[in-house]
């Protein structure tokens, strides 16, 4: 169809007034007097309008990542943020190796490529290469990850690989310190300690050694009630939230729950759930979440997989992401899964306002 200039321009206007409508109703905030964001009056009534809107344009951001991921890490380097996910589709978790997605904005993701095969690096283990965690310190990428059920380390010169298995061994031996030795997540605390999370069954947290690829003492169990495994440790200003997945992965009420402390080694007592299923969504499933959070803004993404959309299941899950907010008293507003997920992308510079709607999917 051929449009006239003055056609065009009208058509042009309506598309940015829809853009603005649908920007105003999704990202709808209140500021809080404290400088923090709460979620802005009636967004439910509000986001469902949009869940409809959307739906009919047939421009749905969840899921960010093509095909079945799972488990995903995210992370910011140097302007780019990354998603480190178990590769997913295999009965029994069966994935023989990593891959890694990058983005800049959050919303639109490319796919890097392998960043660690097993079969061909590792010496101990050739497949379940699960729920990778990744940390960078004095210029080195520390991919800590789960292999045949025990805990590897690997590094790099780049966020992209390719990824050296640093030790010809694991780091933890498998179904070792009482737990399924699984979902490693490196955190490094604003003085440089860093320390390893991981378990299923149970929650163990250790300290890293300050090579990073050995541990400074036994690891210690910091289980809170209703853990089962996706052990995940967020620093917002000096309260250490630790959050964790509820149930089995292939349960539809596989859920992420959150407890808080003064110290990276708890005691973490429950607070509460903080993402679960939505099936009047059809979202079921929501889980093994990581959190991103911006530099230099109070602003939180929960980065989770579901069952994939249709027919997923436990060993079919996709990759979202969604935004968190905090409460003014430190506890976290319970995070609506999406379909419609980010309708703008973001922009990984504290010092530019967020990417305009022109990057929307
Ligand atoms: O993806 C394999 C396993 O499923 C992960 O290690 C668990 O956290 C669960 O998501």
């Amino acid at each position: 169809m051929r449009y006239t200039p003055i056609v065009d321009s009208l058509v042009r206007l309506g598309c940015a007034l829809l853009s603005f409508t649908l920007l105003c109703c999704s990202n709808q905030t209140t500021p809080h007097p404290a400088g923090l964001l709460v979620p802005g009056p009636s967004s439910v009534e509000a986001y469902a309008h949009v869940d409809a809107g959307i739906r009919a344009f047939g421009s749905n951001a969840n899921p960010v990542l093509p095909g079945y991921n799972a488990d995903p890490q995210v992370a910011l380097f140097d302007d780019t943020f990354y998603i480190y996910p178990t590769t997913d589709g295999f009965a029994n978790w069966a994935s023989t190796s990593f891959s890694v997605f990058s983005s800049t904005n959050l919303v639109n993701w490319t796919n890097r490529g392998v960043i660690l095969d097993l079969p061909k690096e590792l010496t101990w283990a050739t497949n379940r290469a699960w729920a990778p965690g990744i940390a960078l310190k004095g210029g080195v990428y520390y991919l800590y990850f789960a292999a045949a059920q025990a805990i590897g380390v690997a590094t790099s010169a780049s966020p992209t690989g390719p990824f050296k298995d640093a030790l010809g061994h694991p780091l933890i031996s498998a179904w070792s310190y009482g737990v399924q030795t699984i979902d490693p997540y490196p955190f490094i605390d604003d003085d440089g300690m860093a320390y390893l999370y991981f378990g299923s069954g149970g929650a163990r947290v250790v300290r890293l050694s300050g090579d990073m690829i050995s541990l400074a003492g036994t690891p210690r169990d910091i289980t809170p009630t209703g853990y089962n495994e996706g052990s995940v440790m967020l620093k917002r200003g000096g309260t250490y939230y630790f959050f964790w997945s509820e149930n089995d992965t292939r349960s539809a009420k596989y859920q992420v729950a959150y407890g808080r402390a003064q110290s990276p080694l708890g005691p973490f007592d429950r607070i509460g759930v903080i993402l679960e299923e939505n099936p009047a969504l059809g979202i079921l499933a929501t889980g093994h979440n990581s959190i991103l959070a911006l530099p230099g803004r109070d602003e939180y993404y929960m980065v989770y997989h579901r069952f994939a959309i249709p027919g997923g299941d436990g060993y079919h899950r996709e990759v979202c992401v969604d935004r968190m907010y905090f409460n003014s008293d430190g506890t976290i507003v319970p995070v609506r899964p999406t379909l419609q997920g980010l309708r703008a992308g973001v922009s990984p510079s504290p010092f530019e306002l967020p990417v305009g709607a022109a990057t929307t999917k």
